[in-house]
Protein backbone atom coordinates (compact mmCIF):
# COMPACT_ATOMS: atom_id res chain seq x y z
CA UNK A 1 0.00 0.00 0.00
CA UNK A 2 2.62 2.17 0.80
CA UNK A 3 4.72 1.49 -2.24
CA UNK A 4 1.39 2.04 -4.45
CA UNK A 5 0.89 5.92 -2.37
CA UNK A 6 4.58 6.80 -3.64
CA UNK A 7 4.19 5.69 -6.81
CA UNK A 8 0.97 7.86 -7.13
CA UNK A 9 2.42 10.78 -5.18
CA UNK A 10 5.52 9.87 -7.85
CA UNK A 11 3.72 10.15 -10.61
CA UNK A 12 1.76 13.15 -9.98
CA UNK A 13 4.90 15.15 -9.48
CA UNK A 14 6.61 14.09 -12.43
CA UNK A 15 3.50 14.87 -14.17
CA UNK A 16 3.54 18.41 -12.66
CA UNK A 17 6.87 18.54 -14.27
CA UNK A 18 5.80 17.76 -17.82
CA UNK A 19 3.01 20.20 -17.89
CA UNK A 20 4.93 23.00 -15.76
CA UNK A 21 8.78 23.01 -16.80
CA UNK A 22 11.15 21.88 -19.18
CA UNK A 23 13.37 20.47 -16.23
CA UNK A 24 12.39 18.59 -13.42
CA UNK A 25 13.58 21.35 -10.68
CA UNK A 26 12.08 20.89 -7.55
CA UNK A 27 10.72 17.23 -7.22
CA UNK A 28 10.88 16.17 -3.67
CA UNK A 29 11.79 13.03 -2.47
CA UNK A 30 8.66 11.80 -0.81
CA UNK A 31 9.29 10.11 2.55
CA UNK A 32 13.22 9.12 1.34
CA UNK A 33 15.54 9.16 4.75
CA UNK A 34 18.47 10.62 5.25
CA UNK A 35 21.52 8.20 5.93
CA UNK A 36 23.68 10.42 8.59
CA UNK A 37 25.64 7.20 10.46
CA UNK A 38 26.52 3.66 9.68
CA UNK A 39 23.57 2.19 11.73
CA UNK A 40 20.90 4.29 9.42
CA UNK A 41 22.04 1.50 6.72
CA UNK A 42 19.54 -0.37 5.37
CA UNK A 43 22.30 -3.42 5.16
CA UNK A 44 22.19 -2.83 8.91
CA UNK A 45 18.64 -3.48 9.27
CA UNK A 46 17.06 0.09 8.97
CA UNK A 47 14.00 1.36 7.24
CA UNK A 48 15.19 1.60 3.27
CA UNK A 49 16.13 4.96 2.17
CA UNK A 50 13.25 5.29 -0.57
CA UNK A 51 10.07 3.30 -0.13
CA UNK A 52 9.74 2.22 -3.98
CA UNK A 53 12.35 1.08 -6.29
CA UNK A 54 14.37 4.09 -7.97
CA UNK A 55 14.87 2.48 -11.47
CA UNK A 56 18.14 3.07 -13.48
CA UNK A 57 15.48 2.31 -17.10
CA UNK A 58 12.62 4.49 -15.69
CA UNK A 59 11.01 5.22 -19.08
CA UNK A 60 10.71 8.96 -19.78
CA UNK A 61 7.56 10.12 -21.30
CA UNK A 62 7.10 13.46 -23.38
CA UNK A 63 3.87 14.61 -24.25
CA UNK A 64 1.22 12.71 -23.50
CA UNK A 65 -1.75 14.53 -24.60
CA UNK A 66 -0.04 14.25 -27.63
CA UNK A 67 0.28 10.51 -27.69
CA UNK A 68 -3.67 10.02 -26.75
CA UNK A 69 -4.47 12.65 -29.98
CA UNK A 70 -2.36 10.10 -32.01
CA UNK A 71 -4.02 7.05 -30.83
CA UNK A 72 -7.48 9.07 -31.03
CA UNK A 73 -6.21 9.39 -35.25
CA UNK A 74 -4.54 6.04 -35.50
CA UNK A 75 -8.18 4.06 -34.44
CA UNK A 76 -9.50 6.59 -36.67
CA UNK A 77 -7.68 5.78 -39.43
CA UNK A 78 -7.80 2.26 -38.57
CA UNK A 79 -3.97 1.78 -39.97
CA UNK A 80 -1.73 0.15 -37.09
CA UNK A 81 1.19 -1.44 -39.05
CA UNK A 82 2.66 -1.70 -42.45
CA UNK A 83 4.17 1.90 -43.14
CA UNK A 84 1.44 4.18 -41.36
CA UNK A 85 1.80 7.59 -41.59
CA UNK A 86 3.38 7.89 -38.37
CA UNK A 87 6.03 5.40 -38.80
CA UNK A 88 7.30 7.67 -42.00
CA UNK A 89 6.47 10.87 -40.70
CA UNK A 90 8.52 9.41 -37.23
CA UNK A 91 11.50 8.03 -40.12
CA UNK A 92 11.39 11.53 -41.45
CA UNK A 93 11.72 12.98 -38.10
CA UNK A 94 14.61 10.74 -36.92
CA UNK A 95 16.74 11.29 -40.33
CA UNK A 96 16.47 15.22 -40.20
CA UNK A 97 17.34 15.30 -36.73
CA UNK A 98 20.68 13.20 -37.26
CA UNK A 99 21.58 14.19 -40.74
CA UNK A 100 21.46 11.45 -42.23
CA UNK A 101 19.40 10.30 -45.51
CA UNK A 102 17.58 6.96 -44.15
CA UNK A 103 15.62 5.75 -41.20
CA UNK A 104 14.16 2.27 -41.56
CA UNK A 105 11.93 2.10 -38.18
CA UNK A 106 12.14 -1.37 -36.35
CA UNK A 107 10.28 -2.86 -34.56
CA UNK A 108 13.26 -2.91 -31.89
CA UNK A 109 16.34 -2.59 -31.48
CA UNK A 110 17.83 -6.38 -31.84
CA UNK A 111 15.70 -6.85 -35.18
CA UNK A 112 17.63 -3.91 -36.50
CA UNK A 113 20.86 -5.17 -35.59
CA UNK A 114 19.69 -8.65 -37.49
CA UNK A 115 18.85 -6.68 -40.52
CA UNK A 116 21.82 -4.60 -40.70
CA UNK A 117 23.77 -7.75 -40.54
CA UNK A 118 21.74 -9.78 -43.04
CA UNK A 119 21.88 -6.47 -45.35
CA UNK A 120 25.96 -6.18 -45.32
CA UNK A 121 26.06 -9.49 -46.11
CA UNK A 122 28.40 -10.80 -43.16
CA UNK A 123 28.99 -14.06 -43.14
CA UNK A 124 31.38 -16.13 -41.04
CA UNK A 125 32.80 -14.23 -37.96
CA UNK A 126 32.34 -10.73 -36.59
CA UNK A 127 34.14 -9.10 -34.19
CA UNK A 128 32.85 -6.25 -31.66
CA UNK A 129 33.48 -6.49 -27.98
CA UNK A 130 32.31 -8.26 -25.32
CA UNK A 131 31.49 -5.19 -23.39
CA UNK A 132 28.13 -4.50 -24.34
CA UNK A 133 24.25 -5.48 -23.66
CA UNK A 134 24.11 -9.17 -24.83
CA UNK A 135 21.69 -8.25 -28.30
CA UNK A 136 24.78 -7.05 -29.74
CA UNK A 137 26.37 -10.66 -29.67
CA UNK A 138 22.90 -12.42 -30.13
CA UNK A 139 22.01 -10.88 -33.40
CA UNK A 140 25.03 -12.30 -34.81
CA UNK A 141 24.59 -15.65 -33.60
CA UNK A 142 21.26 -15.62 -34.25
CA UNK A 143 22.42 -15.47 -37.75
CA UNK A 144 24.65 -18.44 -37.88
CA UNK A 145 27.48 -16.18 -37.78
CA UNK A 146 30.34 -16.13 -35.03
CA UNK A 147 31.00 -13.68 -32.73
CA UNK A 148 34.54 -12.78 -32.16
CA UNK A 149 35.14 -10.82 -28.74
CA UNK A 150 38.13 -8.22 -28.92
CA UNK A 151 38.66 -6.21 -26.00
CA UNK A 152 38.23 -2.67 -24.79
CA UNK A 153 40.37 0.87 -24.08
CA UNK A 154 39.74 0.96 -20.27
CA UNK A 155 39.69 4.90 -20.43
CA UNK A 156 36.40 4.98 -23.16
CA UNK A 157 35.18 1.30 -22.83
CA UNK A 158 34.91 0.85 -26.22
CA UNK A 159 36.69 -1.21 -28.78
CA UNK A 160 40.39 -1.24 -28.58
CA UNK A 161 41.73 -0.79 -32.60
CA UNK A 162 44.70 -3.00 -31.41
CA UNK A 163 43.04 -5.41 -30.28
CA UNK A 164 40.57 -6.09 -33.34
CA UNK A 165 43.32 -6.23 -35.41
CA UNK A 166 44.52 -9.41 -33.68
CA UNK A 167 41.04 -10.72 -33.96
CA UNK A 168 41.19 -10.25 -37.62
CA UNK A 169 41.14 -14.26 -39.47
CA UNK A 170 40.42 -15.04 -43.05
CA UNK A 171 36.71 -15.88 -42.08
CA UNK A 172 35.90 -12.29 -40.60
CA UNK A 173 33.94 -10.83 -42.66
CA UNK A 174 32.97 -7.52 -40.68
CA UNK A 175 33.18 -5.06 -37.48
CA UNK A 176 30.32 -4.14 -34.91
CA UNK A 177 31.65 -1.24 -32.91
CA UNK A 178 29.20 -0.26 -30.54
CA UNK A 179 28.98 3.41 -28.74
CA UNK A 180 28.69 2.24 -25.25
CA UNK A 181 27.38 5.13 -22.87
CA UNK A 182 26.83 7.10 -25.74
CA UNK A 183 30.46 8.08 -26.17
CA UNK A 184 31.66 7.54 -29.62
CA UNK A 185 33.92 4.34 -30.70
CA UNK A 186 37.19 5.08 -32.47
CA UNK A 187 35.30 5.08 -35.78
CA UNK A 188 38.33 6.57 -37.57
CA UNK A 189 40.68 3.35 -36.66
CA UNK A 190 38.09 0.70 -37.15
CA UNK A 191 37.52 2.31 -40.66
CA UNK A 192 41.10 2.01 -41.44
CA UNK A 193 41.46 -1.41 -40.77
CA UNK A 194 38.07 -2.31 -42.22
CA UNK A 195 39.52 -0.71 -45.48
CA UNK A 196 42.86 -2.23 -45.05
CA UNK A 197 41.38 -6.18 -44.24
CA UNK A 198 38.04 -5.46 -47.12
CA UNK A 199 35.74 -5.75 -44.08
CA UNK A 200 32.31 -4.47 -43.35
CA UNK A 201 32.12 -1.82 -40.69
CA UNK A 202 28.47 -1.15 -38.73
CA UNK A 203 27.99 0.31 -35.27
CA UNK A 204 25.41 -0.68 -32.70
CA UNK A 205 24.11 3.01 -32.00
CA UNK A 206 21.80 2.01 -29.00
CA UNK A 207 23.45 3.94 -26.79
CA UNK A 208 23.92 7.25 -28.97
CA UNK A 209 20.74 9.19 -30.04
CA UNK A 210 21.70 12.21 -30.34
CA UNK A 211 25.45 11.83 -29.48
CA UNK A 212 27.96 13.39 -31.61
CA UNK A 213 31.51 12.24 -32.53
CA UNK A 214 33.80 14.74 -33.35
CA UNK A 215 31.21 17.56 -34.17
CA UNK A 216 29.27 14.97 -36.31
CA UNK A 217 26.20 13.38 -35.15
CA UNK A 218 26.50 9.68 -34.55
CA UNK A 219 24.07 7.92 -37.38
CA UNK A 220 26.64 8.85 -40.10
CA UNK A 221 29.14 6.41 -38.99
CA UNK A 222 30.32 3.01 -40.47
CA UNK A 223 28.05 1.37 -43.75
CA UNK A 224 24.91 1.59 -41.61
CA UNK A 225 24.17 2.17 -37.42
CA UNK A 226 21.62 0.61 -35.83
CA UNK A 227 19.24 2.69 -32.58
CA UNK A 228 17.60 0.98 -30.18
CA UNK A 229 14.10 3.29 -28.73
CA UNK A 230 13.64 0.30 -26.05
CA UNK A 231 11.15 1.56 -22.81
CA UNK A 232 14.65 2.11 -20.95
CA UNK A 233 16.47 4.42 -23.24
CA UNK A 234 16.59 8.30 -23.35
CA UNK A 235 14.20 8.26 -25.75
CA UNK A 236 11.76 5.65 -26.40
CA UNK A 237 8.89 4.62 -28.53
CA UNK A 238 7.97 1.73 -25.96
CA UNK A 239 9.77 -0.88 -27.76
CA UNK A 240 11.19 -0.07 -31.18
CA UNK A 241 14.77 0.43 -33.20
CA UNK A 242 16.17 1.53 -36.57
CA UNK A 243 18.89 1.39 -39.10
CA UNK A 244 19.90 4.26 -40.13
CA UNK A 245 22.58 4.76 -43.27
CA UNK A 246 23.55 7.51 -46.30
CA UNK A 247 23.28 4.59 -48.32
CA UNK A 248 20.53 4.51 -50.51
CA UNK A 249 20.80 0.74 -52.19
CA UNK A 250 21.20 -0.40 -48.37
CA UNK A 251 18.29 1.30 -47.13
CA UNK A 252 16.20 -0.30 -49.84
CA UNK A 253 17.63 -3.74 -48.87
CA UNK A 254 16.78 -3.10 -44.83
CA UNK A 255 13.33 -1.77 -45.88
CA UNK A 256 12.43 -4.80 -48.13
CA UNK A 257 13.87 -7.23 -45.26
CA UNK A 258 11.86 -5.54 -43.13
CA UNK A 259 8.78 -6.27 -44.63
CA UNK A 260 9.10 -10.10 -45.90
CA UNK A 261 10.99 -8.87 -48.98
CA UNK A 262 7.27 -7.18 -50.69
CA UNK A 263 7.76 -4.92 -53.33
CA UNK A 264 4.34 -4.13 -53.76
CA UNK A 265 1.17 -6.45 -53.46
CA UNK A 266 2.02 -9.56 -54.05
CA UNK A 267 5.30 -9.36 -55.12
CA UNK A 268 8.23 -10.63 -53.10
CA UNK A 269 11.75 -9.59 -54.34
CA UNK A 270 13.87 -10.37 -51.24
CA UNK A 271 14.30 -12.68 -48.46
CA UNK A 272 12.62 -11.02 -45.26
CA UNK A 273 11.55 -10.96 -41.53
CA UNK A 274 8.83 -8.74 -39.63
CA UNK A 275 10.58 -6.29 -38.41
CA UNK A 276 7.76 -3.65 -38.57
CA UNK A 277 7.41 -0.74 -36.05
CA UNK A 278 4.15 -0.39 -35.71
CA UNK A 279 1.90 2.99 -35.53
CA UNK A 280 1.14 3.18 -31.57
CA UNK A 281 5.32 3.15 -31.14
CA UNK A 282 6.11 5.67 -34.28
CA UNK A 283 3.14 8.06 -32.16
CA UNK A 284 4.82 7.57 -28.99
CA UNK A 285 8.42 8.52 -30.76
CA UNK A 286 6.52 11.48 -32.36
CA UNK A 287 5.08 12.69 -29.01
CA UNK A 288 8.75 12.14 -27.71
CA UNK A 289 10.76 13.78 -30.23
CA UNK A 290 10.28 16.93 -29.11
CA UNK A 291 10.69 16.43 -25.19
CA UNK A 292 14.40 15.38 -26.28
CA UNK A 293 16.45 18.52 -25.07
CA UNK A 294 14.35 18.10 -21.70
CA UNK A 295 15.05 14.64 -21.16
CA UNK A 296 18.94 15.52 -21.80
CA UNK A 297 19.28 18.09 -19.29
CA UNK A 298 17.52 15.98 -16.55
CA UNK A 299 20.54 13.46 -17.45
CA UNK A 300 22.72 16.29 -17.14
CA UNK A 301 21.42 17.56 -14.28
CA UNK A 302 21.21 14.27 -12.54
CA UNK A 303 24.90 13.56 -13.23
CA UNK A 304 25.85 17.01 -11.59
CA UNK A 305 24.27 16.62 -8.31
CA UNK A 306 25.93 12.57 -8.61
CA UNK A 307 28.56 14.92 -9.33
CA UNK A 308 28.61 16.81 -6.23
CA UNK A 309 27.20 14.07 -4.07
CA UNK A 310 29.97 11.33 -4.37
CA UNK A 311 32.79 14.22 -4.47
CA UNK A 312 35.52 13.19 -2.03
CA UNK A 313 34.58 9.71 -1.68
CA UNK A 314 37.70 7.68 -2.24
CA UNK A 315 37.96 4.75 -5.12
CA UNK A 316 34.83 5.53 -7.23
CA UNK A 317 34.54 8.30 -10.04
CA UNK A 318 31.97 8.97 -12.82
CA UNK A 319 32.88 8.28 -16.12
CA UNK A 320 33.62 11.49 -18.01
CA UNK A 321 31.84 12.87 -21.30
CA UNK A 322 33.94 14.72 -23.61
CA UNK A 323 32.11 18.27 -23.34
CA UNK A 324 32.88 19.21 -27.12
CA UNK A 325 30.29 16.75 -28.11
CA UNK A 326 26.64 15.92 -28.09
CA UNK A 327 25.28 13.35 -25.54
CA UNK A 328 21.89 11.97 -23.88
CA UNK A 329 23.79 11.47 -20.71
CA UNK A 330 21.48 8.69 -20.18
CA UNK A 331 23.98 6.46 -18.08
CA UNK A 332 25.05 7.44 -14.77
CA UNK A 333 28.57 5.68 -14.72
CA UNK A 334 30.18 4.90 -11.38
CA UNK A 335 33.96 3.29 -11.74
CA UNK A 336 35.03 1.97 -8.35
CA UNK A 337 38.84 1.45 -8.13
CA UNK A 338 39.12 -2.68 -6.97
CA UNK A 339 42.32 -1.32 -5.17
CA UNK A 340 40.26 0.44 -2.59
CA UNK A 341 38.51 -0.33 0.30
CA UNK A 342 35.02 -0.75 -1.18
CA UNK A 343 33.74 -3.25 -3.50
CA UNK A 344 31.55 -2.41 -6.56
CA UNK A 345 29.10 -5.78 -5.05
CA UNK A 346 29.54 -4.09 -1.70
CA UNK A 347 28.24 -0.93 -3.47
CA UNK A 348 25.51 -2.40 -5.44
CA UNK A 349 24.31 -4.92 -2.46
CA UNK A 350 24.15 -1.35 -0.06
CA UNK A 351 21.88 0.42 -2.94
CA UNK A 352 19.75 -2.35 -3.55
CA UNK A 353 19.14 -2.49 0.57
CA UNK A 354 17.96 1.11 -0.35
CA UNK A 355 15.61 0.23 -2.98
CA UNK A 356 17.93 1.90 -5.45
CA UNK A 357 18.23 -0.75 -8.24
CA UNK A 358 21.80 0.33 -9.15
CA UNK A 359 23.20 -1.79 -12.20
CA UNK A 360 26.21 -3.72 -13.09
CA UNK A 361 25.30 -3.08 -16.68
CA UNK A 362 27.28 -4.86 -18.66
CA UNK A 363 28.88 -7.53 -16.20
CA UNK A 364 30.45 -10.57 -16.74
CA UNK A 365 31.12 -9.34 -20.74
CA UNK A 366 29.14 -11.31 -23.49
CA UNK A 367 31.93 -13.86 -23.25
CA UNK A 368 31.26 -14.72 -19.70
CA UNK A 369 27.39 -15.80 -20.01
CA UNK A 370 26.53 -19.23 -21.25
CA UNK A 371 26.01 -19.77 -24.75
CA UNK A 372 29.48 -17.87 -25.67
CA UNK A 373 31.03 -19.10 -22.64
CA UNK A 374 30.73 -22.78 -23.78
CA UNK A 375 31.98 -21.57 -27.35
CA UNK A 376 35.26 -19.90 -25.93
CA UNK A 377 36.12 -20.75 -22.49
CA UNK A 378 39.20 -19.30 -22.14
CA UNK A 379 38.40 -16.02 -24.74
CA UNK A 380 38.67 -13.86 -21.51
CA UNK A 381 42.21 -14.41 -21.52
CA UNK A 382 42.29 -12.16 -24.31
CA UNK A 383 40.26 -9.95 -22.86
CA UNK A 384 41.81 -8.63 -19.55
CA UNK A 385 40.26 -4.57 -19.81
CA UNK A 386 36.83 -5.99 -20.49
CA UNK A 387 37.32 -8.45 -17.60
CA UNK A 388 38.70 -5.65 -15.13
CA UNK A 389 36.36 -3.33 -16.33
CA UNK A 390 33.13 -5.61 -15.75
CA UNK A 391 34.35 -5.79 -12.17
CA UNK A 392 34.63 -1.81 -11.64
CA UNK A 393 31.16 -0.48 -13.12
CA UNK A 394 28.04 0.43 -11.41
CA UNK A 395 25.05 2.24 -13.15
CA UNK A 396 23.16 4.50 -11.57
CA UNK A 397 19.37 5.60 -11.54
CA UNK A 398 18.87 8.82 -13.85
CA UNK A 399 16.36 10.47 -16.15
CA UNK A 400 13.43 12.76 -15.54
CA UNK A 401 11.58 10.76 -12.94
CA UNK A 402 14.49 10.69 -10.72
CA UNK A 403 13.94 12.61 -7.50
CA UNK A 404 16.29 15.89 -7.70
CA UNK A 405 17.19 15.01 -4.35
CA UNK A 406 18.28 11.37 -4.67
CA UNK A 407 21.77 11.53 -5.96
CA UNK A 408 22.45 13.21 -2.93
CA UNK A 409 20.90 10.25 -0.67
CA UNK A 410 22.49 8.09 -2.65
CA UNK A 411 26.15 9.39 -2.30
CA UNK A 412 25.39 9.56 1.59
CA UNK A 413 24.82 5.91 1.16
CA UNK A 414 28.19 5.20 -0.34
CA UNK A 415 30.30 7.74 1.66
CA UNK A 416 28.52 6.29 4.63
CA UNK A 417 29.60 2.86 3.69
CA UNK A 418 33.02 4.17 2.93
CA UNK A 419 33.35 5.35 6.32
CA UNK A 420 32.63 1.43 7.40
CA UNK A 421 35.77 0.70 5.46
CA UNK A 422 38.69 2.60 5.94
N1 LIG B 1 22.59 -2.92 -28.18
C1 LIG B 1 22.81 -2.33 -27.01
C2 LIG B 1 24.16 -1.77 -26.74
C3 LIG B 1 21.79 -2.22 -26.05
O1 LIG B 1 22.03 -1.63 -24.86
C4 LIG B 1 20.52 -2.76 -26.36
C5 LIG B 1 19.44 -2.71 -25.39
C6 LIG B 1 20.33 -3.36 -27.62
C7 LIG B 1 21.40 -3.42 -28.51
C8 LIG B 1 19.03 -4.00 -28.03
O2 LIG B 1 17.99 -3.07 -28.21
P1 LIG B 1 16.46 -3.54 -27.97
O3 LIG B 1 16.22 -4.79 -28.79
O4 LIG B 1 16.27 -3.78 -26.52
O5 LIG B 1 15.67 -2.36 -28.50
C9 LIG B 1 17.40 -3.30 -20.75
C10 LIG B 1 16.65 -3.11 -22.04
O6 LIG B 1 15.62 -4.10 -22.18
C11 LIG B 1 17.51 -3.11 -23.27
O7 LIG B 1 16.74 -2.52 -24.31
C12 LIG B 1 18.76 -2.27 -23.07
N2 LIG B 1 19.69 -2.37 -24.19
C13 LIG B 1 19.48 -2.73 -21.83
C14 LIG B 1 20.70 -1.89 -21.55
O8 LIG B 1 18.60 -2.57 -20.71
P2 LIG B 1 17.45 -5.28 -19.04
O9 LIG B 1 17.48 -6.74 -19.21
O10 LIG B 1 18.43 -4.65 -18.14
O11 LIG B 1 15.96 -4.77 -18.68
P3 LIG B 1 15.18 -4.84 -17.31
O12 LIG B 1 13.89 -5.51 -17.57
O13 LIG B 1 16.03 -5.34 -16.23
O14 LIG B 1 14.83 -3.28 -17.06
C15 LIG B 1 15.82 -2.36 -16.68
C16 LIG B 1 15.26 -1.45 -15.58
O15 LIG B 1 14.26 -0.61 -16.12
C17 LIG B 1 14.63 -2.21 -14.43
O16 LIG B 1 15.07 -1.60 -13.22
C18 LIG B 1 13.14 -2.00 -14.62
C19 LIG B 1 13.05 -0.68 -15.36
N3 LIG B 1 11.91 -0.60 -16.26
C20 LIG B 1 11.92 -1.39 -17.38
C21 LIG B 1 10.87 -1.35 -18.27
C22 LIG B 1 10.86 -2.23 -19.50
C23 LIG B 1 10.87 0.26 -16.01
O17 LIG B 1 10.88 0.97 -15.00
N4 LIG B 1 9.83 0.33 -16.91
C24 LIG B 1 9.79 -0.44 -18.04
O18 LIG B 1 8.84 -0.33 -18.82
O19 LIG B 1 17.63 -4.66 -20.52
Amino acid sequence: MAEYRFAQLHHQLARVKLVNTSVLQDVAVPEAKRIRSVADLAINGARPAFPAPLHVGRPNIGNHEMFKKLMADMFERRWFSNDGPFVREFEERVAAYLGVKHCVAMCNGTIALEIAIRALGLTGEVILPSWTFIATAHALHWQGITPVFADIDPGTHNLDPDSVRRMITPRTSGIIGVHLWGRGAPVAELQAIADEHGLQLMFDAAHAFGCSLDGRMIGNFGRVETLSFHATKFFNTFEGGATVTNDDELAETMRLMRNFGFAGLDNVIHPGTNGKMIEPCAAMGLANLDYIDTVIAANRRNLDHYAAALAGIPGVRLINFDPRERNNFQYAVLEVDPAGSLSRDAIVAALHAENILARKYFWPGCHRMKPYRQIFPNVGLLLPNTEQVSERVVVLPSGTTLPAGAPMIIGDVIRTLARTRP
